[in-house]
């Protein structure tokens, strides 16, 4: 029998796809959370008699093992026991220390590599599998789902491809890509599933315009957090919210109900892991999270409660844009005025009494300036038609 235990996310679900591919009735495939793998490769050791032990071949992938288990597995190999764990991240890297660990952050070109990708190359390698185009493609887009790439590249079949995964089972999802991937050049959605993803898609597109409106601007430690309460999306939410509010570090997703706070960055200079770490979390630089306990509820629910949400861009206007020659009007929730404009090479901003605030480099740096510090927002036409009116008429240009 192949054992596997592998992550109950898309890239975890796809090494198990391609072990039943390869392997047919002979896998028996878990799926397992990452605080649940421990005790169930515990469980399996518990139950194996003398046939497994000669017979069994363990595989764990996308998941690592604390040390008790490495330990066990140890001594499963060194009494001749078959096993093999791969992976492809950083945090797993030790294992290849020991004759079966198999850890691979990026391949020979530098490309980011995921557990199903590692998998397939391993099965091909092995001859327990024949490549055809379909698993090639449903490979890649795991990859580029789990790595990330698919938002630089802008390859949304990856991401609707992990949508589909979180909207079936992992069951009938395993059922569905299977049937498909046993031949064909292409991986392709069926017409239930494009539309079933159509509908998500839309979903989602409300569930982030309602967030825009809520999202609240808070700083601690000269770091400006985005605090928004949302219980599903994290991902899509992090990466819209950043994209939308680039003046802010880092975006903070609390659910309140799972007692959890998720942190997301879009800043490569920006290190997540560390504000989560401030209440005993962690992660990776760009996501990470915690409980929230008795100091995160103070810095993310109380002392934000009060304040309003941030104040957003005019979007419809003709006259007052952004990056316009000619300057261009912000304001913020107490109606203060601020005026961007450029001098020579270098911008500045004009506060009401005639007060100068700057220079800076560009206007995005002017801007960012603005948001942070006065929670200002682009004006609309209307105040900057009623400004520009002041101006003529306190100035006397007319005169
Ligand atoms: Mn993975």
């Amino acid at each position: 029998m192949y054992r596997l235990f592998t992550h109950n996310d898309l890239d975890g679900v796809a090494c198990g796809i391609l072990f039943r591919l390869a392997f047919g009735e002979k896998a028996d495939i878990r799926y397992n959370s990452v605080s649940g793998l421990n005790f169930q490769v515990e469980k399996y050791f518990e139950r194996m008699n003398e046939r497994m032990k000669k017979e069994d071949h363990l595989y764990i992938t996308d998941l690592s093992v604390n040390h008790e288990i490495t330990e066990r597995i140890n001594r499963f190999v060194s009494e001749g026991g078959k096993a093999n764990l791969i992976d492809h991240h950083k945090t797993a890297l030790h294992f290849n220390d020991y004759s079966w660990g198999y850890v691979k952050v990026e391949d020979e070109s530098g490309t980011l590599t995921s557990a199903a990708s590692l998998v397939y190359e391993y099965l091909k390698d092995k001859g327990k599998m024949a490549d055809n185009g379909a698993i090639d493609e449903f490979v890649e887009l795991v990859r580029q789902y789990d790595t990330w790439d698919w938002d630089i590249l802008q390859n949304f079949k990856a991401k609707n491809l992990n949508d589909l995964f979180y909207m079936v089972s992992i069951e009938e999802f395993e059922e569905r890509m299977i049937s498909r991937l046993q031949t064909g050049d292409e991986f392709e959605f069926d017409e239930f599933e494009q539309k079933l993803l159509e509908m998500e898609e839309d979903k989602i597109e409300r569930y982030i315009r309602r967030k825009k409106r809520e999202i609240i601007q808070m700083e601690h430690d000269g770091l400006y957090g985005g605090v928004v309460h949302a219980e599903s999306y994290h991902s899509e939410l992090g990466n819209e919210l950043g994209k939308e509010f680039p003046h802010l570090d880092y975006i903070a997703i609390l659910n309140v109900g799972g007692r959890k706070i998720s942190f997301r960055t879009i800043h490569d200079d920006v290190d997540v892991s560390a504000v989560a770490g401030e209440f005993g979390g962690g992660g990776h630089a760009k996501a990470s999270g915690c409980t929230i306990n008795g100091e995160a509820y103070k810095r993310y629910i109380d002392q934000v409660f009060p304040l309003e949400p941030i104040k957003q861009d005019a979007f419809k206007n003709t006259y007052n844009l952004k990056d316009s020659q000619k300057g261009c009007l912000y304001e913020n929730r107490d109606r203060d005025l601020f005026f961007i404009y450029k001098d020579g090479t270098r911008h500045f901003i004009k506060q009401e009494h005639d007060k100068r605030l700057g220079p800076f480099n560009d206007s995005a740096e002017a801007v960012r300036f603005l948001k942070r510090k006065y929670g200002a927002a682009l004006a609309r036409d209307e105040a900057y038609i009623g400004y520009l009116e002041s101006i003529v008429y306190n100035k006397g240009f007319l005169s």
